[in-house]
C-alpha cells in the first residue's frame, strides 16, 4: 500500500504533514495550551454584574448587635457561659461587587461613625459568632493621608462584612529617606504578630480599593496568595504571570519559609517582583482568586516624592536567587519609634535607616535616628512635620502603647537592566 512506502513524497506522508501543520495553526490559534484546555473543558468562573454595585456599607446595619459582653480570659466562652456558633462560610452578608468612591473621602472622625463595632487599633471581631479566620492587613505608608482615609472608609465594612477577626496597621516609615516598601512589610509582619497570633496577614497598597467581598481577607493554607488580579489600571487583566504587588496575603509560616521580604529595595519598583522569586525559591507557588472576584480599583497617583525609581532594582533582582537567604526577615533592624492605637487603625512608626546611596561617602555614619514621637514637642523639620501631618488628621485620642528600640542596619549593593513589571509595560 501506498501508505507504507518509505518516499517523502507518497501520499500518506504528505496527508500526515498536513494534518500536522493543522493541528500546530489549531494549537496556536486557540491560545495553546490554555486555550485547548479551556476549549475542552468548560471552566465555571463565578459570575459578577459589575455594572450594579452595591454601595458599600450595605448589610452593616445586620452586624448592629451591641459588643459582646467581656470574655472570660482564655476560654473563648462569653460571660453567659454559651459558646458562640462558628461564623458561617460563606459569610450571608456578602453582596458581591460594591461601588468605590475614589474622591473626597470621608474625615477620620465621620468613618469611625459609620463603623461603630471597631475597636480602637481598627480591631474588629464579629461579635455574635467564633470567626475562622484572623488577619492583620499591614499597610506600607508615608505621606498619603487622603487615601488612607479612602481605604478606611471602604476596608471597614468590606471585611466585617466578611465576619473575620482583622485588624488594620499602618506602618508609617519615619524621615525623608527613601521610601523602602518591602522592608516596611517586614517591620508590619513582625510587630502585628507580637499583638495576636494572626493566622494570616495581608500586604496592601493604601491605594487599592477592593471591588468584591466575595475576595475574602483570608489565607491559602498551603501557599501565598495574590489578590489584586483584576485592577483598573491594567485594564482587569494579570499583567504578567509572576505579578505579585498590590494586595497580596502569606501565613505567618509561608513568610518565615521565605524568609521574609527583601530589606535592600530602597525606591520605587522590583520589590514585587523579588517577593514572587522568593515564593518560588522556597518551593511555593502564588495562588490567585478568579478574575471575576480580584477586582480593585486604584486611586490615581503620581510618583512620590522620595520613592524615585530604583536604579539598584535589576541588579538587585538578579541576586535574588543568592540572596533571599541572608536579606529578609533573619536580616531586618530598625526602630520602632511610636505605636498608637488609632480609632481606625494601629499606627506603627518607624525608623528603618536609610538608602545606602544616600549614605554613601560617610562610612561609618550609620543612621542615628532622633525618636521623635507624633506627641513630643520636636523640632525636628521634614520628618517631624510628616508625622504632624498625620496626627493633624486624625483625632486627638490616641493611645501610646509601647516604644521599643532596635538599631538600624544598612546595606549596599550595585545596578543593571529590566523587572518583569517593566517587560509587561507596567509602569506608573
Ligand atoms: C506598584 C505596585 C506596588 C509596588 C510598587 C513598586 C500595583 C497596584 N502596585 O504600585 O505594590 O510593587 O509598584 O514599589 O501594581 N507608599 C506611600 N508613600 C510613598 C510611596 C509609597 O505610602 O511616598 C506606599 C503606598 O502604600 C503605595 C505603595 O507604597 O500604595 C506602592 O507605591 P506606589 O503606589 O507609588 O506604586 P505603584 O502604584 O506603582
Ligand atoms: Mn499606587
Amino acid at each position: 500500500m501506498a501508505c507504507f512506502g518509505r518516499s517523502l513524497d507518497s501520499p500518506c506522508t504528505l496527508a500526515l504533514l498536513v494534518g500536522f501543520q493543522f493541528a500546530f495553526v489549531l494549537y496556536f490559534s486557540l491560545g495553546g495550551f490554555r486555550g485547548l484546555v479551556s476549549v475542552l473543558v468548560h471552566t465555571t468562573e463565578p459570575e459578577f454584574d459589575y455594572s450594579r454595585p452595591h454601595d458599600v456599607y450595605t448589610n452593616l446595619s445586620l452586624l448592629g448587635v451591641p459588643p459582646p459582653p467581656p470574655r472570660n480570659s482564655g476560654t473563648g466562652l462569653p460571660a453567659s457561659g454559651q459558646p458562640l456558633k462558628d461564623c458561617p462560610i460563606p459569610s450571608p452578608l456578602l453582596v458581591g461587587p460594591v461601588s468605590v468612591h475614589l474622591s473626597s473621602p470621608l474625615s477620620l472622625e465621620d468613618i469611625r461613625q459609620r463603623n461603630p463595632l471597631v475597636l480602637p487599633g481598627g480591631r474588629y471581631r464579629p461579635p455574635d459568632c467564633e470567626p475562622h479566620h484572623h488577619t492583620a492587613i499591614v499597610v506600607p505608608f508615608r505621606n498619603r493621608i487622603s487615601h488612607l482615609r479612602s481605604l478606611l472608609y471602604h476596608l471597614h465594612p468590606f471585611l466585617q462584612r466578611q465576619q473575620i477577626h482583622y485588624s488594620i496597621y499602618i506602618v508609617q516609615q519615619w524621615g525623608n529617606s527613601t521610601f523602602n516598601r518591602a522592608k516596611l512589610l517586614n517591620v508590619g509582619v513582625r510587630e502585628a504578630l507580637k499583638d495576636e497570633d494572626w493566622s494570616c496577614i495581608f500586604l496592601h497598597d493604601v491605594d487599592l480599593l477592593p471591588e468584591n467581598d466575595h475576595n475574602t481577607y483570608t489565607c491559602h493554607k498551603q501557599f501565598p496568595t495574590h489578590l489584586s488580579v483584576a485592577m483598573d489600571k491594567f485594564r482587569y487583566r494579570l499583567p504578567y504571570p509572576q505579578y505579585f504587588g498590590g494586595v497580596s496575603a502569606v501565613t505567618p509560616d509561608q513568610y518565615m519559609k521565605m524568609n521574609g521580604f527583601p530589606n535592600q529595595y530602597w525606591g520605587w519598583g522590583g520589590e514585587d517582583d523579588d517577593i514572587a522569586a522568593r515564593v518560588r525559591l522556597s518551593g511555593m507557588k502564588i495562588v490567585r482568586p478568579p478574575v471575576a472576584i480580584g477586582h480593585y480599583k486604584m486611586i490615581k497617583h503620581k510618583g512620590d516624592k522620595g520613592n524615585e525609581q530604583n536604579p539598584r532594582r535589576f541588579d538587585l533582582l538578579k541576586k535574588t536567587r543568592l540572596n533571599w537567604h541572608s536579606d529578609g526577615l533573619n536580616s531586618l533592624t530598625y526602630e520602632l519609634l511610636s505605636k498608637e492605637l488609632e480609632p481606625l487603625y494601629t499606627n506603627l512608626t518607624v525608623n528603618i535607616g536609610e538608602d545606602p546611596r544616600l549614605t554613601q561617602g560617610k562610612a561609618h555614619s550609620a543612621v542615628k535616628a532622633t525618636p521623635v514621637h507624633p506627641h513630643s514637642s520636636s523640632k525636628d523639620k521634614g520628618p517631624a512635620k510628616q508625622v504632624k501631618s498625620l496626627e493633624e488628621a486624625v483625632a486627638k485620642n490616641s493611645t501610646l502603647v509601647k516604644p521599643s528600640g532596635e538599631k538600624t542596619g544598612l546595606i549596599l549593593s550595585k545596578t543593571a537592566n529590566q523587572t518583569t513589571q517593566e517587560k509587561a509595560g507596567v509602569m506608573k
